[in-house]
């Protein structure tokens, strides 16, 4: 098994996960031998907890704080879930959730995830390749993006009160990179249901772009040929563009991209380079080959 993918054979249980993740951290600890001498994907992709993961959230509907989704995005009721297909598809409807996903092959995928703000995480979600969902319900000619809503529900969301961002939320994808296998919507993280802060029952994962790409509790996919509204770039075009490609090279122009504080990282010093594509140039640069990546952010 090369690169980032991982595969079910690879997957560790959580406890062993955390385990090794304390043994590692001893090591650098006790020693001056930090990381050096383990398998490049101990030093990579060393899962954060369930507790950072799950504390520590952007889901701006609940609230601008980190702790606030955690605390409000309880109250959402995420069962029965409709979402809405419509645009340039064979089979557009409103589908209940369990009709649209439920025969969808899912797996655990090791990402990742690099926030705009210069932090990081690596998160075990479980969920299924979006290409699959958008071969069921048909994709037709003349397709070139795929829109997505966010849920926005009032009573639960205290935020939509405020003119924060331009609610509700939206996000779009060129065609091929939401073909790209890399591509999942997560319904779940360490193998438990997704909690709602991380935005359930269905967000969008896009492992090397941007989180704010990565959209949450998806109401409607809409296949479309215009490059749809995107939240935050319709809130500050000149700091977030549509394709948001994790890029050290490109630096937010309020901060640098060049490196990024890791969550969770104390005794290794939090801090590492920023990769190109976040990691995973191998699998995704031929998708912007001729682009200039510096205009196209
Ligand atoms: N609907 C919605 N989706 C969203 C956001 C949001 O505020 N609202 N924040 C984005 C940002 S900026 C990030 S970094 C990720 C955070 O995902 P996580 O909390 O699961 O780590 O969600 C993204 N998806
Ligand atoms: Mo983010």
């Amino acid at each position: 098994m090369r690169g980032p993918r991982l595969t079910r054979d690879d997957v560790t249980p959580e406890r062993l996960w955390l385990n090794r993740r304390q043994i590692i951290a001893a090591m650098g600890a006790g020693t001056a031998l930090g990381t050096a001498g383990l398998p490049a994907r101990a030093q990579a992709l060393e899962p954060n907890t369930w507790e950072e993961i799950t504390t520590y959230n952007n889901y701006y509907e609940f609230g601008t704080g980190k702790d606030e989704p955690a605390e409000n995005a309880g109250a959402m009721q995420t069962s029965p879930w409709t979402v809405t297909v419509n645009g340039l598809v064979d089979r557009p409807g409103e589908y209940a959730l369990e009709d649209l996903i439920g025969d969808l092959p899912t797996e655990e995928r090791i990402y990742r995830f690099r926030c705009v703000e210069a932090w990081s995480m690596v998160i075990p979600w479980n969920g299924f390749e979006l290409r699959t969902l958008l071969e069921k319900v048909g994709v037709q000619d003349g397709a070139r993006y795929v829109a997505f809503e966010t849920a926005a529900i009032p009573e639960v969301m205290p935020a939509l009160a405020y003119p924060i961002l331009d609610w509700p939320y939206r996000e779009g994808l060129r065609l091929d990179e939401a073909m790209h296998p890399l591509t999942i919507m997560a319904t779940g993280i360490y193998g438990k249901p997704i909690p709602n802060q991380n935005g359930a029952p269905m967000r969008l994962v896009v492992p090397w772009k941007y989180g704010f790409k990565s959209i949450k509790s998806i109401v409607r996919i809409s296949l479309v040929d215009e490059e749809p509204h995107a939240t935050w770039k319709v809130s500050g075009p000149s700091e977030y563009g549509f394709y948001a490609n994790v890029n050290p090279n490109v630096d937010h122009p309020r901060w640098s991209q060049a490196s990024e504080r890791v969550i969770g990282a104390g005794l290794f010093g939090g801090r590492q380079d920023t990769l190109m594509f976040n990691g995973y140039a191998d699998e995704v640069a031929h998708l912007y080959e001729g682009m200039d990546l510096s205009v196209n952010y």
